[in-house]
């Protein structure tokens, strides 16, 4: 049988298949070929030993490493205006290893009813990415972004507490999903996202709720090294080849129209500051991380 995989818990998989959803175990031949399952694969899966075992996997589209999900259309960025504030340059990362694999970024910004979050959205907006707001205490917004992801396969990530599984809760009421606030309520402590689950959307596709992390935490799950990294800055794009330099980094060279844009406002400072960062942070990787 053949089936989607819709949660991942402790080697425990859940699969979606035409008829029904079916609880899985994976096969030891995947932990030889180091992989494992992910939420978001197609696979293959039988009747064994009174179980039920998944026997093979699709190739992969695409592969995130965190969260870890496989095969995404769009990643949700989620930043909420203020509590937690939003980290540009988290932001500008998670966007980079998007666009490294092929994943369509797209920014939501929520608790729009503490601050209009505008600043931020324009700032992504005009670097040329589709930017959604949401007031979850009204759920303004939510609309929008439902319609926008009807049959994607897509995911929301970001800080802890900023609002992704309130926002799902208000694009699709039916889920119920725990959120901070309600098991306040109930009076059972902190109740936020602890793993990742694809949810079927009514009019098609697939979305995830994922555990957010805290905005101390990098990413240093994935690894963009630093030629490539000017091509996931969509922004600089246009500028490509338009430098004195032919192998300019747009880090400092003299001459450079990336540079020279930011120096204008056409790109945003702290776009180019993210890129800075990353392009440091890539010159350390080691000659052996190249395989
Ligand atoms: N004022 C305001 N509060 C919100 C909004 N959205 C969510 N909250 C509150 O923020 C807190 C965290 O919301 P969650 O939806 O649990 O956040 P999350 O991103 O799913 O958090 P994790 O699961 O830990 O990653 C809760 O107390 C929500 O009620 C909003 O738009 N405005
Ligand atoms: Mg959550
Ligand atoms: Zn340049």
């Amino acid at each position: 049988m053949t089936g989607l995989i819709i949660k991942a818990v402790g080697g425990s998989y859940t699969v979606e298949a035409s008829d029904g959803v079916y609880e899985c175990k994976a096969r030891g031949v995947f932990r030889k070929r180091g992989i494992s399952p992910m939420c978001g694969d197609s696979c293959e899966f039988t009747d064994e030993n009174g179980g039920r075992v998944i026997t093979e996997i699709a190739p992969r589209r695409n592969e995130l490493i965190r969260p870890p999900l496989a095969n995404l259309d769009m990643l949700l960025y989620v930043a909420s205006v203020a509590e937690p504030s939003p980290n540009l340059t988290l932001i500008d990362k998670f966007i980079a290893i998007c666009e490294h694999k092929s994943i369509e970024p797209v920014v939501v910004i929520t608790k729009t009813d503490k601050g209009s979050g505008e600043e931020i959205a324009e700032i992504y907006r005009r670097a040329g990415f589709t930017v959604f707001s949401a007031d979850n205490t009204t759920g303004e917004g939510s609309g929008e972004v439902r319609d926008f992801i009807a049959g994607k396969l897509c995911a929301f990530t970001g800080n802890t507490g900023v609002g992704k599984s309130s926002l799902l809760n208000r694009m699709f009421p039916s889920l119920e999903l725990s959120t901070n606030e309600i098991s306040r309520k109930l009076g059972r402590g902190k109740h936020t996202t602890r793993h990742v689950e694809l949810f079927k959307m009514p009019g098609g596709g697939y979305i995830a709720d994922t555990p957010g992390f805290s905005s101390f935490e990098t990413n240093r799950y994935e690894i963009i090294f630093k030629d490539e990294l000017k091509d996931c800055f969509r922004e600089f794009v246009p500028y490509e080849g338009k430098c004195r330099f032919p192998d300019c980094a747009h880090t400092a060279d003299k001459g450079c129209a990336v540079l020279q844009a930011v120096g204008e406002g056409l790109i945003a400072q702290s776009r180019h500051q993210s890129y800075l960062e990353m392009y440091e942070e890539a010159k350390q990787l080691k000659e052996w991380e190249h395989k």
